[in-house]
């Protein structure tokens, strides 16, 4: 257990990504302060200072020291605190689970993005090519596994999972249900989620399409 004040998140309730960071150390049983930015209304100065130059959520401060980048953090979580480990142990299969993570990373959230940021035709062209990166995942990464590593939760899990409080979200913009088309991809979200350390800090996905909604109006999309 780590004492208060040595592991801070520099936070934003919204944030998948930040969920990674949160998922990642209740797996390893670490407690953590979190520190709620606001990115519209002014940041902080310490989150200025500790990622000049991305200035995003989520910073991690380990004694003081800053990370930036979640996928980043989440590693170095399982490097510092190595019991339960998340990512695997043979080199093959690590290196399987970074190009998962890759790809999750450069591929889902910013197709998911542009369902509920986008308009007319735009919608319907994200819309499938969300659907068709979630088939991806479901065929290639998890097939007939329990999670995306085996038979226990880790790395790409903690990555993946984090960003499906946002799908509720998708789903409303773009008239589809990910449960239609991806069926084991939805029985691991399910099986994801009867995990305390993710349930506890998944932000409500209603709570979500409303913040959506107002970054919406924010943006002048209507
Ligand atoms: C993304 C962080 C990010 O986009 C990571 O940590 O994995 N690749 C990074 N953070 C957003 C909030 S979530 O959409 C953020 O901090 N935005 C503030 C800004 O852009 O000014």
């Amino acid at each position: 257990m780590s004492k208060s004040g040595e592991v801070v998140i520099l936070d934003c309730w919204a944030s998948p990504f930040c969920v990674r960071v949160k998922i990642a150390l209740n797996e390893k049983g670490i407690e953590y302060e979190n520190r709620e930015e606001n990115l519209f209304g002014g940041k902080s100065e310490l989150l200025l200072k500790s990622n000049p130059i991305h200035q995003k959520v989520p910073v991690l401060l380990h004694h003081g020291k800053s990370l930036a980048e979640s996928t980043i953090i989440v590693d170095y979580i399982d490097q510092t605190w190595t019991s339960p480990p998340l990512l695997p142990s043979s080199p093959y299969d690590v290196a399987q689970a970074r190009f998962w993570a890759d790809f999750i990373d450069k591929k889902v959230f910013d197709a998911g993005r542009n369902i509920w940021s986008g308009q007319g035709e735009a919608v319907e062209v994200a819309k499938k090519e969300f659907i068709e990166i979630l088939k991806q995942l479901e065929e290639l990464a998890l097939a007939d596994k329990p999670f995306f590593g085996g038979d226990s939760f880790g790395y790409v899990d903690i990555l993946a999972i984090a960003l499906t409080s946002w799908f509720y979200t998708f789903e409303q913009y773009g008239g589809f249900k990910v449960e239609d088309h991806c069926p084991k991809l939805s029985a691991w979200i399910k099986r994801c989620y009867q995990r305390d350390t993710v349930s506890k800090v998944s932000p409500d996905p209603v709570k979500i399409y409303e913040f959506a909604a107002m970054l919406r109006k924010m943006q002048g999309i209507e």
